[in-house]
């Protein structure tokens, strides 16, 4: 198979994909030795969101939408669709212009002292058309320099715009790579714009790949965090991202983000509309397997909007509609967020001295004795949220050396204005069917009735505690009642119900 390319510059030149072709180096394992990313890599994840999923806990991240353009098309995208309930990224309520986005900043920064970084995820690639993108990043340094820049790009225009993200101080980007192999990235992206042309097919594919992977290769070389976000498209790249996560690790990638393809037909995305579907928990949770055998993987991704405020899981970008910003630009309080910031490692202290001694606790519990169990919570790493209350869950797999992320659970709220509503009841029960147990600070007589009948135990005992301290300490509760003969030892449970209703993706 060979494909007609147009050149980096200049005229078209002949490649032969997954050979020897200049385009596609990431094809095969023919690469550069392994990049490690930068020395202070781990300090710089800490306190942002994405990075660090303990650092999700603490701190919040904001989007501003100044950058509505794409380069290419994914067939999971529609950036027509807004609803403002929705959380999937390219959708946004406003686009703004520079001036609208500083204000904006200002005005979050003044009151969310959680607020930890400002990004650009969209609606459309931050790099398609870079200046208002720049523009934006620059101001925002300066007005605020105690905040974190971030960039998210499907990569095609990142190799020469490296230099400039660096000086810009851009420290943490992003960069959607879903394929390296152009007969997979033909049934994902039917064009990109390439050299002013509207490129199609393979060589697309071809072009976008190369781009990518040369861009994540001079984030490396510029010291830059990079992020590597790949979409799940089952039948489609789920076998191939391994090799994905294999060759950006290579590259100097700080981690991978395998998320699901978000797909509905009322999205009117050409996967929506074809009825390609998303993975199912299951097959999300065996792709992000896979790909840790190469690669740090993220799993407490939720897939924002490309206007999303708060802590990641909480939407707070309705309270800073343009319409409700103060006329005037808010005072910075840089001050209010050095005393927050001051305040999280002191929490962060006294969580893992929890995590230690419950760790200590736990020591004697069988090792072969594992569970799964969700929590509701409202950050700070603690387990302080009401079952009704709880928009989502965090899921995590225990056993007595500790709790592990698996990913969260969107869900309805059950409970509004004191009354419970069944049906989302029903869907809290269906998204957490494969917990044994789910941890909550409280939960009302009917739906603890219901949980135990789906069985899944309810439990309070350790309401306002350490995520991880209160997972352990349930645990080893549980290995003392199999030993007494009042419990059964935990098989893994059934798939839980699909919790994606919603469709598309983009480059955040
Ligand atoms: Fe935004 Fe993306 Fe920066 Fe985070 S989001 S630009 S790295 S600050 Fe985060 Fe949202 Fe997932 Fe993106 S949870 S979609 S990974
Ligand atoms: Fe562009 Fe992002 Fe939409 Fe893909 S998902 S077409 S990169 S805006």
């Amino acid at each position: 198979m060979s494909a007609r390319l147009p050149a980096l510059d200049g005229p078209a030149v002949e490649a032969t994909p997954a050979a020897n072709c200049t385009f596609a180096r990431g094809c095969g394992d023919a690469l550069a030795p392994v990049s490690a990313p930068p020395a202070d890599a781990v300090e710089r994840a800490r306190n942002h969101p994405c990075y660090s999923a303990e650092a999700h806990h603490h701190f919040a991240r904001m989007h501003v939408a100044v950058a509505p353009a794409c380069n290419i098309q994914c067939h999971y995208c529609n950036r027509k669709h807004d609803c403002a309930n929705e959380s999937r990224p390219g959708v946004v309520s406003e686009r703004l212009t520079p001036d609208e986005a500083v204000r904006k900043v200002l005005a979050v920064a003044a009151r969310v002292p959680q607020l930890a970084v400002v990004g650009i995820a969209g609606p459309g690639d931050p790099l398609a058309d870079p200046r208002r993108t720049f523009e934006v990043l620059e101001r925002v340094s300066r007005a605020v320099p105690d905040l974190q820049l971030c960039l998210s790009t499907n990569g095609l225009a990142l190799p020469e715009h490296v230099e400039r993200i660096a000086s810009l101080g851009v420290r943490h980007v992003t960069v959607t790579v879903n394929m390296m192999d152009p007969e997979v990235g033909e049934r994902i992206y039917p064009w990109v714009i390439w050299n002013r042309r509207r490129v199609r097919g393979r060589a697309a594919s071809l072009i976008l790949s190369a781009r990518q992977l040369e861009g994540i290769e001079r984030l490396r070389e510029k010291g830059i965090l990079c992020k590597v976000n790949s979409v799940v498209i089952p039948g489609v790249n789920d076998g191939h991202l391994p090799e994905v996560s294999r060759t950006v690790k290579r590259l100097g990638a700080f981690v991978h983000n395998v998320m699901p393809l978000l797909s509905a037909p009322e999205h009117g995305t050409h996967y929506g509309l074809t009825g390609q579907r998303g993975p199912s928990a299951a097959e999300l949770e065996e792709v992000q397997r896979a790909c840790e055998n190469d690669a740090r993987v993220m799993r407490h991704c939720r897939q924002c909007r490309a206007d999303a405020v708060g802590l990641l899981g909480e939407d707070r970008g309705q309270a800073f509609a343009l319409a409700s910003l103060p006329p005037e630009p808010a005072q910075d309080l840089s001050e209010v967020r050095a005393a927050y910031r001051s305040a999280v490692e002191r929490r962060r202290e006294r969580l893992e001295e929890a995590r230690r001694e419950a760790t200590a606790r736990a020591a004697a519990v069988d090792p072969a004795l594992g569970a799964r169990v969700a929590v509701a919570t409202r950050g700070e790493g603690l387990v302080n949220q009401h079952f009704g209350h709880a928009r989502e869950f965090l899921v995590y797999d225990v056993t007595r050396t500790g709790a592990r992320l698996v990913g969260h659970r969107k869900v309805e709220q059950y409970c509004l204005g004191g009354e419970g509503e069944e049906d989302a009841l029903a869907v809290a029960l269906r998204a957490i069917g494969d917990c044994h147990a789910v941890l909550v600070a409280r939960v009302g007589s009917c739906p603890k009735g219901q949980l135990r009948a789906a069985g899944i135990e309810p439990v309070t005992e350790h309401a306002f505690e350490p995520i991880e301290a209160a997972a352990l300490g349930w645990l080893a509760g549980l290995a003392a009642r199999v030993a007494r003969g009042e419990a059964r030892a935990p098989v893994p449970r059934r798939e839980p119900a699909h919790s994606a209703d919603t469709a598309g993706s983009c480059a955040a």
